[in-house]
């Protein structure tokens, strides 16, 4: 992935309309944290603008159609660490469709049509078929899941997607018992997407991942963030969001998704196998052949390129999670 110093973007002042912690926490739990004053001082940070939202002001951007959740249940889904400013999440993107640029997709992406939309359930299932995307957000409880977002790169976000687990459709469409992989294609159609015509990447952008990674309740099949639905640059109408995974392995604007026996391969393996492995969990102690990934740096954060960098977590800290998913796995080896 193409390493660009694009950052000058990002001196916009925090708008004071993003989604408060209460919204996520459940007013109670907020208001208690407040009080026992273990909100901590990045929690703290949004008690004057929780107060604001309380009189009446939005709590969602208020960009886009609303899309709420419940919280989730899911052990790891709710970081309480400070959520990304929607105008990072929805302006600082990789989506090659549109462009290499950060700032290319929210720039270009507006002329993606996220209606009408299906999505193929091909391969090693009992029930394959389009599913059309009115179906899908009424196939299981939308919940909010506050995840962390680790780019190969070296950066990271912190958002509150809106959708529900994976594991609900992998449920509805009863995959057989020689399905062992699940590949996921998203759209690549020249007429909505000006950045195909650049061959950066083999089109379709293809991701794969192993059934049981796709049936873990982490892994999440999201059509809102921010308490809206998606917007095109992060991916709508809907993508994956694998959060104990680099960002790249979660697919936006999802078009296909295949039950396989075999490995799938993908997009950025193919592009550079010996940078991208199938697996891409997130690992500070296995750099990327070209830098170290031990350390990141969190959008947003005071001081730009010079902030303090955080040091990355084994599996971006969804490892009391996932952990076990790969125990025995030499991750040098299966990178
Ligand atoms: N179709 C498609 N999906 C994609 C990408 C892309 O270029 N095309 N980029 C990936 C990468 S590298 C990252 S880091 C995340 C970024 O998601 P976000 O823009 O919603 O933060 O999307 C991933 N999904
Ligand atoms: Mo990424």
């Amino acid at each position: 992935m193409i390493i660009r110093r694009t950052d000058n973007g990002f001196q916009h002042p925090v708008p004071s309309d993003i989604t408060s912690p209460s919204a996520y926490l459940g007013r109670r739990v907020w208001l208690q944290r407040l009080a026992l004053g273990v909100a901590g001082p990045a929690i703290a940070s949004w008690a004057a603008r929780d107060a604001f939202a309380q009189s009446g002001a939005p709590a969602r951007p208020g960009r886009l159609a609303a899309l709420s959740g419940v919280r989730s249940t899911v052990p790891g889904a709710t970081t309480v660490e400070t959520v990304s400013a929607y105008e990072h999440a929805s302006g600082y993107n990789n989506y090659y469709e549109f462009g290499t640029d950060k700032t290319d997709p929210a720039a270009y992406a507006k002329t993606l049509k996220p209606r009408p939309w299906t999505v193929a359930v091909e391969g090693l299932v009992n029930k394959p078929g389009n599913y059309d995307i009115d179906s899908l957000l009424k196939l299981a409880p939308m919940e909010e899941r506050i995840y962390r977002l680790r780019c190969v790169e070296g950066w990271s976000m912190v958002i509150p997607w809106v959708g529900y687990s994976l594991s609900a459709l992998i449920r509805q469409v009863q995959p057989q018992g020689s399905a062992k992989y699940v590949e996921f294609v998203t759209l690549a159609d020249p007429k909505q997407m000006p950045g195909l015509r650049s061959h950066v990447l083999d089109w379709p952008y293809v991701e794969g991942l192993r059934l049981d990674e796709a049936q873990h309740p982490l892994t999440l099949l999201a059509f809102g963030m921010y308490g809206e639905v998606l917007p095109p640059q992060n991916g709508a109408p809907l993508r994956l969001v694998v959060p104990w995974k680099y960002g790249f392995k979660s697919g936006k604007s999802l078009v296909k998704i295949r039950f396989t026996e075999q490995q799938p391969g993908t997009a950025w393996n193919r592009a550079a196998p010996q940078e991208y492995g199938f697996y891409s969990n997130v690992n500070p102690e296995v750099s990327h052949p070209r830098w170290s990934q031990a350390t990141e740096r969190r959008i947003g954060d005071e001081g730009g390129l010079l902030a303090k960098r955080r040091k990355t977590l084994m599996f971006n800290g969804y490892e009391p999670q996932v952990g076990q998913l790969y125990a025995g796995m030499d991750l040098r080896r299966w990178f």
